[in-house]
């Protein structure tokens, strides 16, 4: 035991449970996958050790840097990895901590109140998957460095300096033997997580920042305000209905945090943390808020009048328009699901319930004017939903939206294996005309849409319900929308959106996947989605031809061709123009086209995106069509 009352925390409080050999045999059961995804993970792994000591109270700063050299540094100002001689190993604690499996200060419980870390593999994962990797700790005075190669020590601790601060900064370089496909970090998505880190982590300043020549960057995250800062930025595009609400309690040693804030729009957008990590797939603390948020209007309506004879609102209807924040800190959390992203601890339910309901009823209480917005609004909804429910429920009866009874306009494949069909969801009726002679009727069906589909952004559902192009498209698809959605009953597990490469195509596109990602969301995630990529360009010599994507493309092409003479180049102006052989064998055929597949990488960022894009605010759309003019029209979310 460490002798020194002030540290409190000595090099034997350091478990260990094995060995880093297995981690480069199979880096996938360590850090998910060795793709992009798991490359970034390496940085929150890091990251996340330095938030860990900014939660114990120790640290203010967290400094992020992508190096010239492909390297990532991450700096902190905490009270530096303890360097102190490890009893059981007769070395550094420092060098146990980055050369042992599971050893480091997180899984002793005494140590920190909570611990983060979504796989909590610790920062020796990282070592052993790090070509080499470099760690300067200043603490006692001095700064003492000690250096790895993937893994082993090839630099044993050394005294490089004198400091008067305190603070670690690891620097990795990530082994291209590992990560085969990728090891360039995108700033894009650094940032992201960053920014949400300082959100969840109120007075930690966060900064990232892009050294890399051509692509210098830098950002700055710092939010006293913490998750309510969050929720603002969230609803920036939005019109918020009051100021964000607030919840700060804690019971049995789980220390809830919520912000919210009810905005006009019609969808919800709830975002819920595990000891700062994002639990996409939910689990007891959503829904023990949303077993309170329920019950809590429901109280408060009937008390006040609020609502006629008995009427109950709905969970979905208190959620209209909702963005909230919910981040609780759990000693041990059970992380469950496909992505290990749901929170499994029955015990937390009750106690995110008890604490959110007595929370939310106190502002209810204070705020009655607020209090009253919310609860007409969620009364709408109510009859919204009960309107479409029995618009369905008419349709069903005739059976529209059986798919016994498909939609005339589709003209459907033979095939009945979804996982083998394709649908090809065409702009106008035309370019519908030329997919279904060029397609191959096994597998690919047609549904030909006309014009612009409805804004979903800016309708509730009983308008959804009420749009011809949407029921046929629900219909066609077969898997239903919003509470009725069932992704095992889609009959094609290829939806592709073929509109003209141009503005309105692209807004059809947009359109399209607003419905998708608002009302279908699981058909994105489980990779349904697709946006075909018809060729803007044919360009001829003789008897040879070459599709051209883009411009780019075409330029490419034309050098190819030895430069422009006799060399014919045709511009499509739409679907439309491409005889029904030239689209099948740019646009359709398996063999020869490309399809962009649609992805959510990041939840926050597209809810922004189909905000701004789709919803009534004008100003920052305009704003975000000049900035992104090219993203839009290639849109890839
Ligand atoms: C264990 C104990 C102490 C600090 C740390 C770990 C620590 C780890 C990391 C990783 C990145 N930055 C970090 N900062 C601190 C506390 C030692 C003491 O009592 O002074």
């Amino acid at each position: 035991m460490n002798s020194d009352p002030q540290q409190g925390y000595g090099a034997d409080k350091i478990t260990v449970l094995s060995g880093l050999d297995a981690v480069r045999k199979r880096p996938g059961m360590y850090i998910g996958s060795t793709g992009l995804r798991g490359l970034h993970h390496l940085v929150y792994e890091v990251v996340d050790n330095s938030i860990d000591e900014a939660m114990a109270g120790y640290c203010t700063e967290i400094a992020v840097a992508l190096e010239q050299d492909g390297s990532v540094s991450v700096a902190d100002n905490g009270r530096g990895i303890p360097i102190d001689t490890h009893h059981k190993y007769k070395m550094p604690a420092i060098e146990v901590v980055m050369t042992k499996l599971h050893a480091g200060g997180k899984f002793d419980k005494d140590s920190y109140k909570v611990s983060g870390g979504l796989h909590g593999v610790g920062v020796s994962v990282v070592n052993a998957l790090a070509k080499r990797l470099v760690v300067l700790v200043r603490r006692e005075g001095k700064e003492v460095m000690i250096g790895f190669e993937r893994g082993k020590t090839v630099q044993s601790l050394k005294v490089v300096g004198k400091a008067a601060t305190t603070g670690t900064t690891v620097r990795f370089w990530p082994d291209e033997q590992i990560f085969d496909e990728a090891t360039e970090f995108q700033y894009d998505t650094l940032q992201s997580r960053m920014r949400e880190l300082a959100f969840l982590n109120k007075g930690v300043k966060v900064t990232i920042e892009d050294k890399r020549k051509g692509r210098e960057k830098k950002d700055d995250f710092l939010y006293d305000g913490g998750i309510v800062s969050f929720v603002e930025y969230l609803d920036e595009n939005k019109n918020g209905l009051h100021k964000p609400v607030y919840v700060n309690k804690e019971k049995d040693n789980i220390e809830l945090e919520v912000a919210m804030q009810y905005t006009d729009a019609y969808n919800e957008n709830v975002f819920s943390f595990v000891n700062n990590i994002n639990t996409h797939e939910g689990g007891t603390h959503l829904s023990g808020f949303k077993t309170a948020l329920t019950r809590c209007f429901n109280q408060y309506a009937e008390k006040n009048g609020l609502v006629k004879n008995g009427a109950k609102l709905s969970s979905d209807d208190v959620r209209e328009g909702l963005t909230a924040i919910i981040s609780v800190r759990v000693p041990e959390p059970q992380f469950e699901g496909q992505t290990k992203t749901r929170l499994g601890n029955s015990e937390v339910k009750g106690v995110v319930d008890s604490l959110v309901f007595s929370g939310l009823s106190a502002f209810l209480e204070e705020h009655p004017r607020e209090a009253k917005l919310i609860i007409e609004k969620s009364v709408l909804a109510a009859q919204a939903r009960e309107a479409a429910r029995k618009a369905r429920e008419l349709t069903r009866r005739k059976s529209v939206l059986e798919s016994s009874t498909l939609p005339g306009k589709l003209a459907d494949c033979s095939n009945r294996d979804p996982a083998q069909s394709e649908l090809f969801l065409v702009e106008g009726d035309s370019a519908g005309g030329s997919a279904k002679q060029g397609r191959n009727k096994e597998f690919q069906a047609i549904l030909p849409l006309r014009g612009k589909i409805l804004n979903v952004e800016k309708a509730r559902l009983n308008r959804i319900m009420g749009s011809n192009e949407i029921i046929t498209m629900i219909t066609a698809m077969g898997c239903g929308i919003a509470d009725d959605f069932a992704l095992e009953k889609a009959r094609y597990h290829k939806i592709i959106i073929m509109t003209d490469s141009d503005v309105d195509g692209a807004h059809i596109s947009t359109l399209i996947l607003t419905f998708f990602f608002r009302y279908m969301r699981p058909l994105i995630e489980a990779g349904y989605v697709y946006i075909a990529q018809p060729p803007l360009y044919l360009a001829k010599k003789g008897k040879e031809k070459v599709y051209c994507l883009d411009d780019e493309e075409l330029r490419a092409a034309l050098k190819e061709f030895g430069g422009e003479q006799q060399v014919s180049v045709q511009r499509y102006k739409g679907l439309g123009e491409m005889n029904p052989d030239q689209l099948w064998e740019t646009t359709m055929s398996p063999e020869t086209r490309m399809l962009k597949q649609v992805m959510i990488e990041d939840a926050v960022e597209a809810d922004r995106i189909f905000t701004v894009l789709m919803g009534d605010v004008v100003e920052p759309r305009r704003k975000f069509i000049q900035e992104n003019a090219r993203k839009v029209v290639n849109l890839d979310v």
